[in-house]
């Protein structure tokens, strides 16, 4: 063990807004930090919270297991529902598992050679998500979609894989509920 890098116990509280405390302060994603990954936005639509991160203070290192909040808000952009970026882990072989706490979402998981899976997240839901898949929440519910994530600590994060290719499907608002519509790669 090296005692230099040995962090202290700690304890954070997870609040009734899905904020964890004692936190980092939040990171926020409005519709203009996500240029590129809705279809088609309104011109009407101002610039709306879509969601924002809590995460613990733990270095991003291979010995720690960094862990956040999400509280994503419920809402569409068209027909489209408020989701997260998404991204792959830069070290493509790191994993991670989230915990569904309130709200009603769905997990968006895709690889670069074009496979995907949709699963729940949802209070009770534990969504492993292995090394190599990209992943994206999105809020198909009414009220704000809370979830809890760790990860390996040097996973790192790829935003640009998602930003240049996209994800195969994207998930609507349909009369039924949520539609999963696949989208063609020059679309994504
Ligand atoms: C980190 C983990 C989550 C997301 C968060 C926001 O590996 O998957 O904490 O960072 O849900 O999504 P994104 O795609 O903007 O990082
Ligand atoms: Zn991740």
């Amino acid at each position: 063990m090296d005692h230099s890098t040995l962090l202290m116990p700690f304890l954070s509280r997870l609040q009734r807004d899905g904020s964890l405390s004692p936190a980092a302060p939040p990171v926020l994603r409005r519709l203009s930090d996500m240029r590129g990954h809705y279809a088609h936005v309104p011109p009407e639509m101002g610039d709306p919270e879509i969601y924002r991160v809590y995460a613990l203070e733990v270095p991003e290192r291979a010995s720690e297991l960094p862990c956040s909040t999400t509280v994503l808000q419920p809402g569409t952009v068209g027909e489209e529902f408020f989701m997260t970026k998404g991204h792959f882990h830069r070290q493509r072989d790191r994993s991670e598992v989230y915990l569904g706490l309130a709200g009603r979402g769905l997990l968006v998981l895709a690889t670069e050679e074009g496979d995907h899976r949709v699963q729940p997240i949802e209070p009770e839901t534990v969504n492993y998500v292995p090394g190599g898949w990209g992943h994206r929440a999105v809020n198909v519910g009414e009220e704000p979609l809370v979830f809890f994530a760790t990860y390996v600590g040097d996973a790192g994060h790829d935003y640009q894989t998602v930003e240049r290719f996209g994800f195969p499907v994207r998930i609507l608002r349909g009369p039924q509920g949520p539609r999963i519509v696949h989208t063609p790669p020059r679309e994504r």
